[in-house]
């Protein structure tokens, strides 16, 4: 805004112009609005306001009340909470959106299109009564063109049905993530002057540019599309470099025929400046149809010159061998669902690209428009995919991926970071049937020479879980298979990686090959220093980055990788420590980074970068390793060569970094410290960080102490910040005595804890680990008054909870309750509760808390004893009143 002070200062008739030239500006945005351009004759809006939403299937009128409907912005889903509910579904279902528009009399005798970016899955579209088109699939764009449905004398009510029911003709079948239903992406209102380029083919530009002959000599470019114009208008075509500078120009009149096709061949480009992810430098390709001096139509395309091969013995960009670096990402964001705005799209690929990320696989489904620009921008390597998984079902499937993969590819081919169309993920698994493997191969073998057809020069590719597409004769099918492996999590070992990697070599030694997903679970509340698969500590993923990332990068036959994935996202039924939740995301669902994605910046960032590890752990606990002091270890990543850490201003040690990592045991007194890492190329972080000290002998010790029993890591509560430290075996000070922490078996690794959802709390990850058969938990306490607090669950989910309450006359106790497990608890040798029966009293995974005071005379300890099955105990936490 201009202060009166600095409008004094112009002379009067600077101001006047200003104003003239502000009020001009003013006029220019009312006649857009009003569908009156001044300039560009094509009216493009994105009208995400002024949208209503019924929550229903049948569609009540709208009318003034608004009875039945809400207003809404889009982009809109109405899965936002119950997709993360404790509940057995989320809605699937037909619900409906409206809008009213209002067609400008000069809109008369023009086409009239609304632009949907996504609706998924199924949407229908209506004018007033009349049904006018359907679209199926929520991941590709479609317009309708409403014209002909349209009264121009009065608002129309527009209408759209939207349906996220499952459909065996509707891909995807299944998969590990959320179908959100919704209007999820922008809406907008298109309308041509008579003379337009072409705006019925599939939703996409309309024009085509292509850049055959790349070299860092020449590129020759060639452009297709189609248009509507009278003889005697004027088909421009201008490429327009960086700096705005038109480097090659063309320009044709029309004559009659040319109305439809066309073509303008062969424009050479000397020295072009090529696109990479180092350099992303991007052209213009300018279209414009002008009639009599005035422009009517123009489209504007992104042009980046790149040449590329992606061969057995790797991936080659721009004539040198290149490899990808590279994660997958899903669209969603915790609170949102699949709704995102463009910025928010812009956040994430920002995030990918700091982290050093080179090449992105979008899974498993095409995304908004805004990401393949963001990609063209940032330099960003794409693999595309359309969202065939997990079978082929119903007979219109087949059509209606075929239908996907043309329109993904129609609305995407102009964007130069594309460079990988699948059209795959698990279709089949290593167990599928003949007829299920059968169907994926005829299905594969259309969708291959499809993806050719439509897009020449660019390479397909399928992504197989393990081997089964080497097993199942799919693997030949495209140019790249893409392999996704989880050595060390679903699979065994670290190591075995490489192994399995070096197998394939030898199977299909001309095939080009990229791991499409690698990656491993975590929780930023679980911290542990004695990790296993499955425990979900930030610990263990990072792990497994670096030992996925140091085989992967040492094999020099391979085009690149994955990792799975960006961020956490939404996953129904799916149970581990965060419900709902695949927690595999280098970046949790609200877009905090974990360790995982700092060893990823640490090792690709050119920028210098630092940051020390267990951000959000800044509440630890520790023994004492000498009196008053206790010794922990710290990690730090840094693309530094050594990294110095300070505890309270004071150096501790000087460590070399080694695979983006320096690696410290620094010894803490009880209390808060300021931790300082610095590294030698002017990096620095800083981080508060409260150590418990827990002394070896608690004879004069005061406090609260909470055992997160069962499990080997800690866990900071969701619900109020108490820090839960690693259960032990007594051996003196504290710990459990008998029993065995409980572990299940998942195919070839065995976890810790059970994969349950455990209702009743958000601290699921404290009741999901216990010991089972405990006998004691004693704590070499001074005497006095404690309160003591148990958690527990029942983690038998076999009996059907709502049959083991009590018949209400009490006469009878149904069988189940009979079988289910119960035991005693007693304080210093005297009863607290006589008997426990986590199933008849709570109900089976669900969270129960008993809260006691006792007085202690030598030692606290609490005797757990069996009254039928195991007793079980999942946290225990006491107090010094
Ligand atoms: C896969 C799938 C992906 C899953 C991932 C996982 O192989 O392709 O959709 O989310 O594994 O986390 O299990």
């Amino acid at each position: 805004m201009m202060t009166q002070g600095r409008k004094a200062a112009l002379s009067f008739k600077k101001y006047l112009k200003m104003r003239r030239k502000k009020l001009m500006v003013a006029l220019a945005g009312a006649l857009v609005l009003m569908g009156l351009q001044a300039q560009a004759k094509r009216v493009d809006l994105t009208i995400n306001s002024g949208w209503f939403f019924h929550d229903g299937t049948d569609c009540p009128e709208l009318s003034q009340e608004m009875t039945g409907w809400q207003r809404i912005s889009l982009p809109h889903s109405w899965n936002v909470d119950d997709a993360f509910a404790d509940a057995e579904q989320y809605d699937r279902g037909l619900k409906w959106y409206a809008y009213i528009l209002r067609p400008q009399p000069e809109w008369e005798g023009r086409s009239v299109y609304l632009h949907f970016e996504g609706a998924n899955a199924v949407a229908k579209v209506y004018v007033g009564d009349q049904q006018v088109a359907e679209h199926i699939g929520g991941y590709t764009a479609f317009r309708v063109d409403l014209a002909p449905y349209l009264d121009f004398s009065r608002p129309n009510v527009i209408r759209v049905s939207v349906d996220n029911t499952w459909s065996e003709n509707v891909p995807p079948m299944g998969g590990d993530y959320t179908i959100y239903g919704g209007l999820y992406r922008s809406v907008r209102l298109i309308v041509p002057e008579r003379t337009h380029f072409d705006l019925d083919n599939m939703a996409s530009d309309g024009v085509f540019v292509q850049a055959s002959e790349v070299s860092a000599d020449k590129a020759v470019i060639n452009i297709k599309g189609s248009l509507s114009a009278s003889a005697g208008a004027l088909l421009c075509c201008e490429i327009v470099d960086a700096q705005g500078k038109t480097v090659a120009q063309r320009q044709r009149k029309l004559t009659p025929k040319d109305n439809g096709p066309f073509s303008i061949d062969g424009i050479v480009l000397k020295n072009p400046r090529l696109w990479s992810p180092q350099q992303p430098n991007l052209y213009k390709v300018r279209m414009t149809l002008r009639e009599d001096e005035e422009e009517m139509d123009r489209v504007e395309l992104p042009l980046g010159l790149r040449w590329y091969s992606f061969t057995s013995d790797g991936f080659f960009l721009n004539g040198e061998k290149f490899f990808l670096h590279g994660v997958n990402r899903h669209q969603d964001y915790q609170g949102l669902a699949n709704a995102l705005t463009d910025s928010q799209h812009e956040e994430d690929f920002k995030a990918i690209k700091d982290c050093g990320f080179n090449f992105v696989r979008l899974a498993h489904y095409p995304q908004a428009q805004k990401v393949y620009q963001l990609c063209d921008q940032l330099g960003l390597i794409v693999w595309s995919e359309v969202p065939v998984g997990d079978g082929v079902w119903g007979k219109d499937m087949n059509d209606n991926a075929m239908q996907m993969q043309r329109e993904q590819i129609r609305q995407t081919t102009n964007h130069p970071c594309v460079l990988i169309y699948g059209y795959m993920n698990e279709v089949i698994t290593q167990w599928s049937k003949p007829q299920a493997i059968e169907k994926a191969r005829v299905l594969a073998t259309k969708l291959d020479s499809l993806t050719k057809a439509e897009a020449p020069g660019r390479y397909t590719a399928a992504a197989s879980p393990s081997d089964a597409y080497d097993m199942h004769g799919l693997a030949s099918i495209p140019d790249i298979i893409g392999y996704n492996l989880y050595q060390g999590w679903y699979q065994q070992k670290f190591e075995d990686l490489t192994k399995f990697l070096l197998e394939r070599r030898k199977l299909f030694p001309n095939k080009a090959v990229i791991v499409s997903e690698t990656g491993a679970g975590s929780d930023i509340a679980i911290h542990s220093y004695h990790t296993r698969p499955w425990d979900f500590s930030e610990e263990y993923q990072a792990e497994y980055c670096r030992s996925h990332f140091k085989q992967l990068t040492s094999l020099d036959w391979l085009c690149g990788y994955a990792v799975w994935c960006m961020f956490d996202f939404g996953s129904f039924k799916r149970q581990n420590t965060i419900i709902n939740v695949n927690q595999k995301g280098l970046y949790t669902f609200d877009r905090k980074p974990k360790d995982a994605a700092m060893f990823f910046r640490a090792n690709l960032s050119k920028e210098p970068f630092i940051s020390i590890a267990g951000k959000y752990f800044t509440h630890r606990g520790a023994l004492e390793t000498r009196p008053g002091r206790a010794q922990l270890p710290i990690v730090v990543y840094s693309n530094a060569e050594t990294v110095t850490l300070s505890i309270d201003g004071q150096a501790v040690a000087t460590e070399k970094v080694v695979d983006g990592m320096a690696q410290f045991s620094p010894e803490f007194r009880d209390g808060l410290s300021r931790l300082e890492a610095v590294g030698d190329r002017g990096q620095k972080a800083v981080m508060e960080l409260q150590v418990d000290v827990i002394p070896r002998s608690l004879s004069e010790w005061r406090g609260s102490l909470a055992v997160n029993v069962g499990s080997e890591a800690s866990f900071t509560s969701h619900e109020d910040g108490t820090l839960w430290l690693p259960d032990r075996v007594y051996e003196g000070t504290w710990g459990r005595i008998g029993g065995k922490p409980h572990e299940e078996d998942r195919k070839v690794v065995r976890i810790i804890g059970m994969q349950n959802n455990v209702k009743g709390t958000i601290d699921d990850e404290l009741f999901q680990t216990f010991t089972e058969g405990i006998e004691s938990y004693v704590f070499d306490v001074p005497d006095g008054q404690y309160r003591v607090t148990l958690c527990l669950v029942e983690s038998n989910n076999d009996m059907a909870t709502k049959d083991l309450i009590y018949e209400l006359t009490g006469e009878t106790e149904h069988e189940a309750t009979l079988k289910a497990r119960s035991f005693s608890v007693k304080a210093g040798g005297e009863t607290v509760i006589g008997e426990v029966n986590l199933a008849r009293d709570f109900g089976c995974l669900r969270a129960a808390r008993y809260s006691f005071v006792c007085t202690v005379r030598s030692g606290l300890r609490i005797d757990f004893e069996a009254l039928k099955g195991e007793t079980t105990l999942s946290g225990i936490k006491i107090e010094t009143l």
